[in-house]
């Protein structure tokens, strides 16, 4: 390549770079204390799975299914997965963790946000199965004054579940999981495996 040519092939891959707009990223602090399983007493885990959710449809959030984190809609994405790994108020079933997130479509600013936790699963876990979870979301201020809500380009949030006895505002049983009721696909397809044993061993007498 001639030096002129290269010159002018430099000035141009400059001007591309100079003309693309950065892709800004936002980043949040989520904390969140005192999450239990199912039972109410069991503190989560250290290896348990959390999630933080956008809902890029303003329809809601949809709740997990056996099958699927986010219950198959198409517009919940999971902007965040971690094990429960980082304890910051001294005991079992607390979490605190900063998230570097890309904004990308379909996620933009304003999208409401979710923060659910599976006790019984790890982050290797690629579907809830049949298990407990728990969920919190709030569109106005809560703990340390935010709504739970995708910050604008550049910005920074903290998002806090405290529970009064760290406190915040939420009662203890705030961090109590739910148990995942089975799909009735399920039910049915067990139904029907019980229904061809049964006429398995009904041949064979
Ligand atoms: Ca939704």
């Amino acid at each position: 390549m001639k030096k002129t040519n290269l010159l002018s092939f430099l000035v141009v891959i400059g001007l591309i770079l100079s003309s693309t707009k950065l892709i800004a990223s936002i980043t949040i602090t989520l904390t969140a204390g005192e999450l239990y399983q199912s039972n109410g007493v069991t503190p989560m885990a250290d290896n348990g799975l959390i999630q933080l959710i956008a809902d890029t449809g303003a329809d809601g959030f949809t709740a997990p299914s056996n099958s699927s984190f986010v219950g198959g809609s198409p517009n919940d994405i999971i902007l965040a997965s971690f094990a429960l790994d980082h304890n910051t108020f001294g005991s079992s079933g607390c979490f605190s963790n900063l998230i570097n997130y890309t904004l990308l479509a379909p996620v933009v600013a304003g999208n409401q946000l979710m923060f659910r936790w599976f006790p019984l699963l790890t982050i290797s876990s690629s579907q809830p199965g049949v298990t407990s979870y728990g969920q919190f979301t709030s569109l106005t201020a809560t703990d340390f004054g935010n709504g739970w809500i995708v910050p604008a380009d550049g910005g920074v949030i903290d998002l806090n579940l405290l529970t009064l006895g760290q406190g915040g505002s939420h009662a203890e049983s705030y961090g109590v999981a739910n148990l995942l009721v089975p799909e009735p696909t399920s039910f049915a397809m067990l139904g029907s495996g019980l229904l061809m044993i049964g006429s398995m061993i009904r041949r064979r007498k």
